[in-house]
């Protein structure tokens, strides 16, 4: 694969001013060149590139200053900018967002009020059709939309989300909400919460969790700026490189699952000796993400290192599908949800078989495990 056209290109594009260098902020923070191709080697991995990829990878972050960033909030709690932004101390990630060309980011600008508010009209003015939307939350839409207005003019959220996408050169959904709706759009959905896909005509990739790790978020950026196109998609319009296999298949817990050995309530002898925790409510036979690999915090934990289920958190709907959160999966709800061996073989047969097969192996693994 040869990107230099698409870097030369981007070293085309005109450079925000007054940006210091990614190099000597990552320096100003303690880390060293090699720091830094170890990073853009591991990033090289995670996108499905081979490690001779890294000092590409290196450059195409160098130039990720070049593409305008712009970044709403909607219906949601700020969980997926958390996730990204509060960490002890600044990782590369967190860095790498702070050089990006954010031209708009509610939570991290200084300004507020009618200057916010042109801020975001100038930057999506200046650079129409030219920046990358990112948009966090579900948007309440049609006659309920006044349950989302923002900013100093009172503007209903689904006109600026649409009016941002109408605009943008690649749009993004981040977190559960944007994506599918998330917790807003839980029965009875007293909002009308939709995903972004919903409001508008273009392609949204959607990049679900709740929140998505900083791995996700940080590596759809560099995805877009290193190809310039839309990555391979699911069924679900997740990206394929971050969402295609189960939590269930990687899972450091999986031998225990295999063996037949359940934690059977929290706190006893099998959760402390790190047993499978399908029995009180994991759902990582039925979730497409890649924690388990990946996990969150600067690689620390995830959820099921620090010792409860996966909830399902970047499936369609999973506050209504995928509960109660502390207990197995009742078979009648497998239709409703994903659980063939990647996300883009998706079956209502396999499913229903497969999460059955899943039921069945727990009962009779810990049967004769007795
Ligand atoms: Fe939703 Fe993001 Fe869950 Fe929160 O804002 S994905 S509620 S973690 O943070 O949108
Ligand atoms: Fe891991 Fe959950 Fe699968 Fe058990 S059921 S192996 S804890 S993903
Ligand atoms: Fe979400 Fe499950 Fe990962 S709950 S964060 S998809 S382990």
């Amino acid at each position: 694969m040869d990107f230099s056209a698409r870097l030369k290109e981007l070293e085309s594009f005109e450079r925000k001013d007054n940006k210091a260098s990614l190099s000597s902020m990552l320096k100003q923070n303690g880390f060293t060149r090699r720091d830094f191709l170890k990073y853009s080697s591991a990033m090289a991995a995670m996108l499905g590139l081979s490690s001779t990829f890294a000092p590409t990878i290196a450059k195409a972050i160098e130039l990720a200053d070049r593409l305008p960033v712009i970044w709403l909030h909607m219906a949601e709690c700020t969980g997926c900018s958390e996730s990204l932004l509060r960490s002890d101390a600044p990782t590369i990630d967190s860095l790498i967002f702070d050089y990006i060309n954010l031209e708009y980011h509610e939570t991290i600008m200084a300004a507020s009020g009618f200057q916010a508010e042109s801020n975001l009209e100038n930057a999506m003015k200046k650079h129409k059709g030219k920046y990358i939307l990112m948009v966090e939350g579900a948007i309440p839409a049609g006659q309920s939309s006044f349950y989302l207005t923002l900013g100093a003019h009172a503007k209903k959220g689904e006109e600026i989300a649409k009016q941002a996408c109408n605009n943008a050169a690649a749009i993004f959904a981040i977190g559960a909400c944007s994506s599918f709706g998330g917790i807003q759009a839980a029965a009875p959905n007293p909002t009308n919460a939709m995903p972004l896909s919903k409001i508008t005509n273009k392609a949204v990739i959607n990049v679900p969790g709740c929140p998505p790790s900083e791995k996700n978020i940080v590596g759809n950026v560099l995805h877009y700026v290193l190809y310039g196109t839309l990555p391979a998609l699911d069924n679900y319009n997740r990206p394929k490189w971050a969402y295609e296999n189960r939590i269930h298949d990687l899972c450091e817990r999986r031998g225990h699952f295999d063996a037949g050995e359940f934690v059977q309530s929290f706190g006893d002898e099998g959760a402390k000796k790190g047993y499978c925790l399908y029995k009180v409510g994991c759902k990582g036979p039925y979730t497409f993400n890649n924690c388990s690999k990946l996990r969150f915090n600067q690689h620390t934990n995830w959820p099921i290192g620090a010792g409860h289920g996966c909830i399902g958190c970047s499936e369609p709907d999973f506050w209504d599908n995928m509960g109660p959160f502390e207990e197995p999966l009742k078979s009648h709800l497998f239709k409703s949800i994903s659980a063939d061996a990647t996300s883009d073989k998706i079956g209502i047969g396999v499913l229903t078989l497969t999460g059955l097969a899943i039921a069945a192996h727990a009962v009779i693994s810990s049967v004769k495990k007795d």
